[in-house]
C-alpha cells in the first residue's frame, strides 16, 4: 500500500510580479516537492488586501500569478491550487484564530513594524492581523509542512504557537506546521540596498529582478547592482552586496560557492554581474515565455481554478465544522 505523504501549504501574494526572491525562496521549491508530499499551493488574494491595491491590477495579478505557478512547474495533477478568496474558510478560521490571539504577539511582527512604516498612511487592522490569517491558511489543511523564506520565519511560529495553544484549550485538532527554509536563497537581498530583503512591492525597480524582466532589463539591473570596492569574488557576511549575487548564481547554475569562487578567480566585478544576469535571464525569460502561453488561455487557467477550489473547499469546510464544534458554535444538522 502507498504511504499516505505529509500534506503542505504554501503560498504567495499577488501583490506586484513575482521577483526571483519568490520564486528562489518559494515557488522553485514548491516543485521540487510536488512528489513527495501532498500539496496545496495557493494565491493570497485576501492578504494582498493589507496594503492599498488597484483592484482591476490586482484580479489581473492574480490570473498571472497562477500562470506563473504553471510555468514554473507546478502540476495540477499533482497539487491543488486555488485563490485564497474561493474558499472563505479561511477567512472564517482567522476570526477564530483571532479569539486566542494577543495584540502584543502582533505587534512585535518585524514585517508589521516594516510595512507600517513603508505604508504610514494606511496602517490597518488587517496589516496587523496578517499573521493570523497565515495561520488559518495553513491550519485550515493540517498542513505539517510549509515551505517558506526566512522573512516568513517569525509569522510561521505564530502559526505553531497558535495550533498549540488551541489544542491545549479545546482539544488535539492541528497539526503543528514544521517550516522548509531553502539552504541556500532563503533570504535573497535588495540589489539596491543589500541590507534589506528583495520585495516585489519595493518602490525601486532597480532592487529587483521580477519575473517578467527581459533580458536586457535583468543585466542591467544586475551591473547596477550594489557590491563592495574590493573587487574580489568570494562568500563573506561582512560583503553582503557580493554574497548576495553570489547566492542567486549559486541557486541558477546549481555551482557551490567555493566552485563559483575558483571559476571567477581574477575576474572582476563587471564582468561577474554580466554573468549572473545571463543565468538568471535565461530561466526568467524561458519561464515567461511559457507564462505567455497560459495567460492566452483563460479558459484552461479558470478551469484549473475551478478545480482547485473545489478540492480545497472540501478540505476546508471539513475542517472548518470541525473547529466550529469544538469552540461551541451551533452546526445546523443539514450543514454537518
Ligand atoms: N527576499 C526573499 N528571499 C527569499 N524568499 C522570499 N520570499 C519573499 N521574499 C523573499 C518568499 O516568497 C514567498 C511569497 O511571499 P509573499 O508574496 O507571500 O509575501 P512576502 O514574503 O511579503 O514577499 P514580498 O516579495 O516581500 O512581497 P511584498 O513586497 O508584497 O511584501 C514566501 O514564502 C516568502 O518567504
Amino acid at each position: 500500500m502507498e504511504e499516505k505523504k505529509a500534506r503542505l501549504f504554501s503560498a504567495v501574494q499577488p501583490s506586484g510580479i513575482p521577483t526571483i526572491a519568490n520564486y528562489i525562496g518559494a515557488i522553485k521549491n514548491w516543485v521540487a516537492l510536488q512528489d513527495s508530499y501532498e500539496c496545496i499551493y495557493s494565491i493570497a488574494d485576501l492578504h494582498t488586501l493589507t496594503v492599498r491595491q488597484v483592484p482591476a491590477q490586482l484580479r489581473q495579478r492574480t490570473v498571472e500569478l497562477l500562470a506563473l505557478y504553471l510555468a514554473c512547474g507546478v502540476d495540477p495533477n499533482k497539487s491543488v491550487m486555488f485563490v485564497q478568496s474561493h474558499v472563505p474558510q479561511h477567512a472564517e478560521l482567522a476570526w477564530i484564530l483571532n479569539t486566542i490571539t494577543y495584540p502584543g504577539e502582533l505587534a512585535r511582527m518585524t514585517q508589521y513594524k516594516d510595512k507600517s512604516q513603508r505604508h504610514a498612511d494606511n496602517v490597518n487592522m488587517g496589516l496587523m492581523d496578517y499573521p493570523v490569517l497565515m495561520a488559518a491558511d495553513i491550519l485550515l489543511y493540517n498542513a505539517e509542512v510549509v515551505p517558506v523564506g526566512k522573512d516568513q520565519k517569525q509569522h510561521l511560529e505564530i502559526a505553531r504557537d497558535l495550533a498549540v495553544r488551541f489544542n491545549n484549550r479545546y482539544s488535539p485538532t492541528f497539526a503543528v506546521p514544521e517550516g522548509i527554509i531553502p539552504k541556500v536563497g532563503a533570504n535573497v537581498m535588495s540589489l539596491q540596498d543589500p541590507m534589506h530583503k528583495m520585495s516585489k512591492s519595493d518602490a525601486n525597480e532597480n532592487a529587483f529582478i521580477s519575473m517578467a524582466d527581459d533580458k536586457d532589463t535583468i543585466i542591467r539591473k544586475f551591473k547596477r547592482a550594489v557590491t563592495d570596492s574590493e573587487n574580489s569574488i568570494s562568500f563573506d557576511e561582512n560583503r553582503p552586496g557580493i554574497s548576495n549575487l553570489m547566492t542567486i548564481y549559486s541557486v541558477f547554475t546549481g555551482l557551490s560557492f567555493a566552485e563559483i569562487e575558483s571559476k571567477f578567480a581574477g575576474v572582476g566585478y563587471g564582468q561577474f554581474k554580466i554573468e549572473v544576469g545571463e543565468a538568471v535571464a535565461d530561466l526568467v525569460c524561458k519561464i515567461d515565455a511559457k507564462k505567455k502561453e497560459y495567460l492566452a488561455d483563460k479558459g484552461y487557467l479558470e478551469g484549473v481554478m475551478a478545480e482547485g477550489r473545489e478540492k480545497a473547499y472540501y478540505m476546508a469546510s471539513k475542517m472548518l465544522n470541525k473547529v466550529y464544534k469544538k469552540v461551541g458554535l451551533y452546526i445546523p444538522e443539514r450543514k454537518k
